[in-house]
C-alpha cells in the first residue's frame, strides 16, 4: 500500500519525486541541515495546514478574510473595470477558503469571468473543484494540479498575445510569498510580471510585520498542529523515498526574529541517532540537539512591498489591510 502511493505519486510527477530526492540527498548533508518548505504539502500536509488555518493562534487566515469580505466590491470594480472579462488564476489555492469569499460575490454580480485554481496537492484541488462546482455549478473553472512555478512558465507560454483577451488576475494568498528569500521573491514578480500585458493584475497576500509575540505565537499553538505540519515532512520522506525517521523523537522548533522579519522552522533532533533513507542508501547522523532547518515565514513593511513592485516593473495600485493592520491584500499593476 506505501509503495503504491509512492508510485502514484511518481507516476503523476516524476520530477517531484527526483526533486524530493535531491533535497534530502543535499539538504541533510549540508550544515546546518536544510529542508525546503515547498516539500510540505503532500496530501496530509496540505490537509493539515488547512487545520492550521482555523486555529486560533493562526491570525493570517482570519486577517486576510476580513480583508476580502470588506473589499469584495471594490476588488470586483477593479478587475472588470472598463467591462473586461477577466481570468483568475490562483497558484497555490489549497481549500480556496479565502477565494470563495470572492468567487461567490463575482458570481452573485454576474460577473464575466473564469477561475482557474493550480495547487500541488492533488487532493486539495479535487475538492475544492467538486466544492465549486456543487456551489455553482455554472462557474467556469479550470483547476489544474501543479507546481507554481510550472503555472508561471504556462502563463509566458501562452498563445500570442491578444489585445482583446480577457484580462489576467493572478492570486497569490495567504501570505505564502513569506517563504521565498528575498531573492526568489524578487525573481518570482520578475516573472510574473513578464508573463503578463497592461492593465494586467496580481493580488497577493503578506503578512506584515507587528508584535513579535503574536507571531511567534501563531507558529506555536498550543494544539501542536504547527508541529505536526512540520514533521509531516519526515513522515513524507519515510514514505516516499523508504526511510525510517522515528518521529517520536524529533520536535518542533520556531523563532521570530523581528529585526529581519524572519519566522523559521525547525524540526530538533531529541537524541544521537542515525537515520537511514533507503532509497538514497544514505545514512544521516544527528547530534543530541541538532536541527533541521525547515521553513521562512517572512513578515513585510510596506516599504519591503513598495520595493517588491517596482523592481519587477509593477504599480502598486491598491493596498488593503484588516482593522488590526495585521495583514495587507496589494494588488500590483502592470
Ligand atoms: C502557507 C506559507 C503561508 O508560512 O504561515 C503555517 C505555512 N507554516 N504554519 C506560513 C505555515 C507553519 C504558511 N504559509
Amino acid at each position: 500500500d506505501q509503495m503504491e502511493k509512492s508510485n502514484a505519486v511518481s507516476a503523476h510527477f516524476p520530477e517531484i519525486l527526483s526533486e524530493l530526492a535531491t533535497e534530502v540527498k543535499h539538504g541533510l548533508a549540508k550544515t546546518p541541515k536544510r529542508l525546503s518548505s515547498r516539500f510540505f504539502y503532500d496530501d496530509e500536509g496540505s490537509r493539515l495546514f488547512e487545520e492550521i488555518m482555523h486555529l486560533p493562534e493562526y491570525y493570517l487566515t482570519r486577517s486576510e478574510y476580513e480583508i476580502l469580505e470588506t473589499h469584495k466590491d471594490e476588488l470586483l470594480r477593479v478587475f472588470s473595470a472598463g467591462d473586461r472579462p477577466f481570468e483568475l488564476i490562483e497558484l497555490g489555492a489549497g481549500d480556496g477558503l479565502k477565494t470563495k469569499v470572492l468567487l461567490g460575490h463575482f458570481w452573485s454580480e454576474k460577473a464575466n469571468f473564469t477561475y482557474a485554481p493550480v495547487d500541488i496537492s492533488r487532493a486539495a484541488v479535487d475538492k475544492l473543484a467538486d466544492d465549486i462546482r456543487k456551489k455553482w455549478p455554472q462557474m467556469e473553472i479550470q483547476p489544474q494540479h501543479d507546481d507554481y512555478f510550472n503555472a508561471i512558465e504556462r502563463l509566458s507560454n501562452r498563445s500570442p498575445t491578444r489585445q482583446d483577451r480577457p484580462r489576467l488576475v493572478v492570486l497569490f494568498l495567504g501570505s505564502n510569498i513569506g517563504n521565498f528569500s528575498p531573492a526568489e521573491a524578487a525573481d518570482f514578480f520578475g516573472k510574473i510580471s513578464q508573463s503578463l500585458q497592461p492593465g494586467d493584475l496580481v493580488l497577493t497576500g503578506f503578512d506584515l510585520q507587528k508584535h513579535p509575540a503574536v507571531i511567534h505565537a501563531a507558529y506555536n499553538d498550543r494544539q501542536g498542529l504547527t508541529k505536526a505540519f512540520n514533521l509531516n515532512l519526515l513522515r513524507r520522506i519515510n514514505r516516499e523515498l523508504e526511510a525510517n525517521f522515528d518521529l517520536s523523537a524529533f520536535d518542533h522548533y520556531e523563532t521570530y526574529n523581528p529585526e529581519t522579519g524572519e519566522a523559521r522552522s525547525y524540526i530538533v533532533s531529541q537524541k544521537e541517532q542515525t537515520v537511514l533513507i533507503g532509497n538514497l542508501n544514505q545514512r544521516v547522523h544527528f547530534d543530541y540537539g541538532e536541527i533541521i532547518h525547515t521553513e521562512i515565514s517572512r513578515k513585510f513593511t510596506r516599504a519591503g512591498i513598495e520595493q517588491l513592485a517596482q523592481q519587477a516593473g509593477f504599480k502598486l495600485s491598491h493596498w488593503l489591510t484588516d482593522c488590526k493592520h495585521y495583514f495587507a491584500d496589494v494588488i500590483f499593476r502592470k
